[in-house]
């Protein structure tokens, strides 16, 4: 079996972070692996309060973690602080690790920030040279490329700078563009679309699910293009049979 590990932060609603990220890779058949970067003290609606695990003791779980069971693929989410970052960096260096997805979180679904000051600046120079894959929905898209994205067309000139950072291929997810969903791929030489229909309402988690399905099928050997394309049947599926356990969100079904 094949083992994929995510470096994020906790969810205590489970729809989202490093739970909701070993639910997806249970579902998607491989081995899940986490080491925990920051906490979060959050609900559906909205996120109290944050905090990030001493980047001293993230380096710790990944040193320790992976001089035993190297991963087939990782990922990263919410890294919260600039020391994370750089430990993340570290360790995919230093073990060479590859098939690494960047999820390059910086707001909650509800507005509260995920990345301290600076620390997206820090995890374009370091980390995306490093990924094999970056996943910004529109929003970080915007925010990482200065690109204003109102149409397909600023999709492709934002995945153009993103390419630029140094990741073999980005992926912009499209989530909120109108009544369908596009994630725009781009590897440097071609650009390809994965269209599909948008369900409308409010979710919470949809990023971590399409990064976490999308490593996991990278885990086992795919492509890009197949791995995306899996992802987002397979998030489309779990906001299909989203719960409303709580007064906010709905939390996708995995
Ligand atoms: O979906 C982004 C995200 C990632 N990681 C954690 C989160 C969230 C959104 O709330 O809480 C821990």
């Amino acid at each position: 079996m094949k083992t994929a590990l995510t470096i994020a932060g906790s969810d205590p609603t489970g729809g989202a972070g490093l739970q909701a990220d070993l639910k997806v890779f249970h579902a998607c058949g491989v081995y899940g692996l986490s080491a925990v970067a920051a906490l979060t003290a959050q609900n559906t609606g909205t996120v109290r309060a944050s905090a990030a695990v001493p980047a001293e003791f993230l380096k710790k779980q990944l040193d320790t973690l992976i001089s035993d069971i190297r991963p087939d693929a990782l990922k990263t989410g919410m890294l919260y602080s600039i020391g994370s970052v750089l430990a993340v960096a570290e360790a995919v260096q230093g073990f060479e690790l590859d098939n690494l997805v960047i999820d390059p979180v910086t707001v909650s679904s509800t507005g509260a920030p995920l990345i301290e000051s600076g620390g997206l600046d820090i995890l374009k120079m370091k980390l995306f040279p490093l990924a094999r894959v970056i996943t910004p929905n529109i929003y970080e898209a915007t925010a990482l490329s200065g690109v204003r994205i109102d149409s397909p067309d600023d999709m492709e000139k934002a995945a153009r700078v993103l390419k630029s950072f140094g990741p073999e291929a980005v992926i912009i997810t499209g989530g909120h563009l109108e009544h369908e969903t596009v994630d725009l791929i781009y590897d440097g030489t071609l650009f390809h679309k994965v269209v599909g229909k948008k369900i409308p309402g409010e979710y919470h988690g949809t990023g971590c699910t399409f990064s976490a399905a999308l490593t996991a099928w990278l885990a086992q050997g795919n492509t890009v293009i197949y791995a995306a394309e899996k992802a987002q049947v397979f998030v489309r599926e779990a906001i299909r049979r989203a719960h409303a356990f709580g007064r906010g969100m709905k939390l996708l079904h995995v």
